[in-house]
């Protein structure tokens, strides 16, 4: 595969519509709409990214194009989010649990199947890397809390204050009134869940967040949890959650789409079934939260769904990034 060069910088257009993400290669909308119906080779290398998240999937797409493996490629992109204060969901910057304490999640797979993850982590910024180092060396795939924290630090990571000046604005507002309710997504950016396709087929994926804003201290959702807010089998493909980790977990979704790929399903098949078993349970009520899927199957094909407007995914395959806005369950 040549590398490609990156040409120039491209504005965003539009809230959720397919969008140009901040760095374009060449648009090749022919080879697209192919490789959409189904792949006579393997797509590879491939990223793609919950929300709208060009630069984390433009760094991870480097990665791969300069021969670097998923794994790489995942971590990279990842630590794009974390280390952005402007976003308020994911490491730095992120909305504070009630207490007002940043706490962490995140977890990493590997092509082999390995796992690591972080929970409830405070002062580390860079979680997924925490998380590889978990996974790489230590005997154990999940350190929590206080344990998590020490184990970064011994690990040389830095100890930070994560709360910035405007999340920590946006808490005391909340405490004016208080109000614990989960929030439909009402912007386009949330939740990093990420997947990559190496050059030699490899699949990895990586998930990092900073939860739900205000959540109950001790609090985790999905994301650091395997089959939940990531799965990624090499054989068959790879899924990552967004939204109401609560839902995600009861229904293991990460997991269930896999294991629906390796049943025949297309990964925007799998995706769907996935959202439905969550709002066809009795009495769901979904009309009040948000949930997105992103999957990818071992030859590029991909998918996404959510159960509300809204939910986008960064996508970059022949040399193209770009954000795309996904199909939906609730049409009114
Ligand atoms: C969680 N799934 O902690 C995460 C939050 C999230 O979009 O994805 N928000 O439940």
């Amino acid at each position: 595969m040549k590398r490609r060069n990156f040409l120039k910088k491209a504005s965003v257009t539009g809230l959720g519509l397919v969008a140009v993400s901040s760095t374009l290669f060449s648009f090749k909308e022919k080879s697209e709409k192919k490789s959409m119906i189904s792949p006579s080779k393997p797509i590879k290398p491939l990223v793609i990214a919950t929300w709208d998240t060009p630069l984390a999937v433009e760094t991870a797409a480097k990665v791969l194009e300069k021969g670097g493996s998923a794994l790489d490629a995942v971590e990279q992109g990842c630590r794009i989010e974390e280390a952005n204060e402007n976003g308020q969901t994911v490491g730095k910057g992120g909305l504070p649990d009630r207490d007002g304490n940043v706490t962490l999640d995140a977890c990493i797979m590997d092509e082999k199947g390995n796992y690591g993850a972080v929970l409830a982590v405070k002062n580390i910024k860079h979680v997924t890397s925490v998380a590889r180092k978990v996974m790489e060396e230590t005997p154990h795939v999940m350190l929590v809390g206080q344990g998590a924290e020490d184990f970064a630090v011994a690990k040389g990571f830095e100890r930070e204050n994560l709360l910035t000046e405007a999340s920590k604005k946006a808490w005391e507002k909340w405490k004016e009134t208080s109000k614990y309710k989960p929030i439909i997504n009402i912007e386009n950016h949330d939740t990093i869940g990420m997947l990559a396709i190496d050059n030699n087929g490899n699949i990895s994926g990586a998930c990092t967040t900073s939860g739900l804003a205000y959540k109950m201290a001790g609090r985790v959702g999905d994301s650091p949890i395997i089959g939940g807010g990531l799965f990624v089998d090499n054989e068959i493909g790879g899924a990552a959650a967004t939204g109401l980790g609560e839902e995600v977990l009861k229904t293991v979704g990460s997991f269930l789409i896999v294991e629906l790929m390796r049943q025949g399903k297309s990964p925007q098949e799998a995706c769907e079934e996935a959202i439905s078993r969550i709002v066809k349970k009795p009495n769901s009520d979904f009309r009040n939260f948000q949930v997105g899927y992103i999957a990818v199957n071992k030859q590029g094909e991909f998918g996404a769904y959510s159960i509300h407007e809204w939910f986008s995914y960064n996508l970059y395959k022949e040399g193209v990034n770009k954000n795309i806005k996904s199909d939906f369950f609730n049409k009114g």
